[in-house]
């Protein structure tokens, strides 16, 4: 994570060299009204189905596929929003492909990205998202505010990540319209759906309740439901297929 977290501040250190936030902000998306994830949640199947290539976990899970086909599929599935992955080292992503989905679909897309900076979240606007990701393992307290903020003032949705008890507790005032428990530790890859579990009831009621990473079956589904949760985000279940369309929906139905 460190690692990435590097890498990370170099590429957007170029990029802002390259191309100033003026630019982003003459995107004819960057005036776009959002569609609001959180809410999207809430009256659906809660599934967030996400287009990932491949993974530093588990290296290749998907080359062969097209993004605008995985993501028409995925809103054909009725799920509730779309994640799409814009890291192009280690998930093998791009905010092309996030353009992309939002050409081809009409429900909320989360962009998914390491965020440490401002004109990350400029580019998510300008780029068709409508919600970003912010992780808690990877920001200070005041950096998470000040982004989620950024956020906010340009009408997209804040998903907030944590891990653990001391992360929720960095979290709690950022103004985040979901908190995402990563069932997976982004240190050492493990994954236990259990720690969704133990952190449900220390999250606050008025926010959106979203479990991520390995999800693979629907009786998780149903247990987290019990606990509270709203929002499921899945990647790999549905794109180690051929088809993640057809994958999400014989698991949405
Ligand atoms: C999806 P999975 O196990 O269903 O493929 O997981 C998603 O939760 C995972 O990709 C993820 C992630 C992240 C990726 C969660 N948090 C932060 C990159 C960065």
């Amino acid at each position: 994570l460190d690692k990435i977290i590097a890498d990370k501040f170099k590429e957007v250190e170029l990029k802002k060299s390259l191309i100033p936030v003026s630019q982003l902000e003459n995107s004819v998306l960057f005036d776009r009204k959002c569609f609001s994830l959180a809410e999207n949640l809430k009256s659906g199947s809660g599934i967030i189905a996400e287009h990932k290539r491949r993974s530093p976990s588990k290296s290749v899970i998907n080359q062969s596929l097209n993004v605008q086909d995985v993501v028409t599929g995925y809103e054909s599935a009725d799920a509730s929003g779309i994640s799409v992955l814009t890291d192009g080292k280690y998930f093998g992503g791009s905010l092309e492909d996030l353009l992309y989905a939002r050409a081809s679909v009409n429900i909320p897309i989360l962009r998914k990205e390491f965020m440490i900076d401002d004109y990350q979240v400029k580019e998510a606007k300008a780029y068709g998202a409508d919600a970003i990701l912010l992780i808690a393992a990877v920001l200070s307290e005041k950096q998470l505010i000040h982004l989620a903020d950024s956020a906010k003032d340009l009408g997209m949705d804040v998903l907030l990540e944590i891990h653990n008890k001391e992360e929720l507790q960095k979290s709690l005032k950022v103004n985040a319209d979901m908190i995402g428990v990563n069932n997976r530790n982004l240190k050492t890859f493990e994954v236990s759906i259990e720690n969704s579990k133990e952190l449900a009831e220390l999250i606050p009621n008025e926010i959106v309740k979203v479990s991520e990473s390995g999800i693979s079956n629907t009786q998780a589904i149903a247990d987290l439901k019990n606990y509270g949760y709203q929002g499921f985000l899945i990647g790999e279940n549905f794109m180690k297929t051929d088809d993640p369309g057809a994958a999400a929906k014989e698991f949405i139905k």
